[in-house]
């Protein structure tokens, strides 16, 4: 039997899937292979549904912690009804909100086990299900957890809380170092989920919050990123600029993809003493948020100019423009100014 591992690469709950059920495959002296998924980049998921379709009659596919919508569906049950045909099996482990009818349908063709998205997380389904008895996976299980649910934000905090942070951080600087190479950004996830699978109890539970990674490389490229962080960052706040309409003060800013809209968003806020941020990439996603002593003003309905929508707090939408050039930065920051100031004076 040939074991292929499908997890959901942009966060510690897949990463943490896959980390258990490579611990599966050691187990049982299986032959394995761990990948990686996610709704990006374009045209990578018809691809990888494609492979899964042309495996060797004798694969077990296990996908874990990867939700379904109508583009998934379509690929899948094409992938399934290929593999399924020449006796290939598939378990889908999730905990993202499915339809009904799309549970059903690819029941027939793989074995479904979800559960709500607060129940179990990936990580945990991939435990209960293959690692039972093994304290090593029930504690990265855990992890998966503890990201997925904020449980590092609870008092007291949980067992893993000093790993959630680095972790997770690792996992953004792999998925941003790989960009659209499939194959470096596998390379970079799966070395640390080698690192995470073969940690010892201790090492997964150590609550030096000071020195929380007890690996040389990791430490050194949580340190890479928290410097990249830092040098993005200082590069969005010194080249944003601020604007006013009617009684509104806003900032506007592009920000590199490592950058999150929060932290970007926040930023400016403070930086500028303004009411509202306007935060852009390159690909055109726009991110918009408020100064949070202003209730009043409702950032998803500043969204819904930008085919967007979200929280009241934070929201976000889309310039339909890339962004590739300083004129493009331009015409990107002009844009917000007046479809904003046309609807808010
Ligand atoms: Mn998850």
């Amino acid at each position: 039997m040939n074991v292929r591992v499908y997890t959901h690469r942009i966060d510690c709950d897949g990463i943490c899937s896959a980390a258990i059920l490579k611990r599966y495959i050691e187990k049982e002296h299986l032959e394995g292979k761990i990948d990686f998924i996610n709704y990006d980049p374009i045209g990578e998921l018809a691809q990888i549904f494609e492979e899964i379709g042309d495996l060797d009659g004798d694969s077990n596919v296990i996908i874990a912690d990867f939700g379904y919508n109508n583009y998934v569906e379509s690929l899948a049950e094409a992938a399934f009804k290929k593999l399924k045909s020449k006796g290939g099996n598939i378990v889908w482990l999730d905990h993202h909100k499915w339809e009904e009818s799309g549970k059903q349908k690819l029941s027939n063709l793989a074995k479904i086990r979800l559960s709500r998205s607060n129940e179990f997380c990936g990580a945990e389904l991939s435990y209960l299900e293959y690692m039972k008895d093994d304290k090593t996976s029930e504690a990265l299980a855990k992890l998966g957890r503890d990201a997925d649910l904020d449980m590092w934000k609870t008092n007291p905090p949980s067992a893993t809380y000093a790993l959630t942070l680095p972790v997770g951080n690792l996992i953004t600087y792999y998925n941003y170092l790989g960009g659209k190479d499939r194959g470096k950004r596998r390379r970079l996830l799966l070395g640390l989920v080698d690192k995470l699978s073969s940690a010892s109890l201790q090492q997964i539970l150590n609550k030096d919050f000071k020195q929380p990674l007890w690996d040389k490389d990791l430490e050194n490229d949580w340190k890479k990123y928290r410097e990249l962080e830092v040098s993005k960052l200082e590069e969005c706040l010194s080249t944003a600029e601020t604007f006013k309409s009617g009684s509104y003060s806003c900032s506007i800013g592009f920000a590199d993809e490592i950058i999150s809209s929060t932290l970007a968003g926040i930023s400016l806020l403070n930086k500028d003493k303004t009411q509202i941020a306007f935060v852009f990439y390159q690909d055109g996603r726009l991110s918009v948020r408020r100064d949070d002593s202003k209730p009043e003003i409702k950032c998803n309905d500043i969204a819904k100019l930008f085919n967007g929508g979200g929280h009241e707090y934070a929201a976000g939408g889309n310039l339909g423009m890339e962004i590739q050039t300083p004129e493009d930065i331009s015409k990107a920051k002009e844009l917000i100014k007046s479809r904003f100031s046309s609807q808010y004076k």
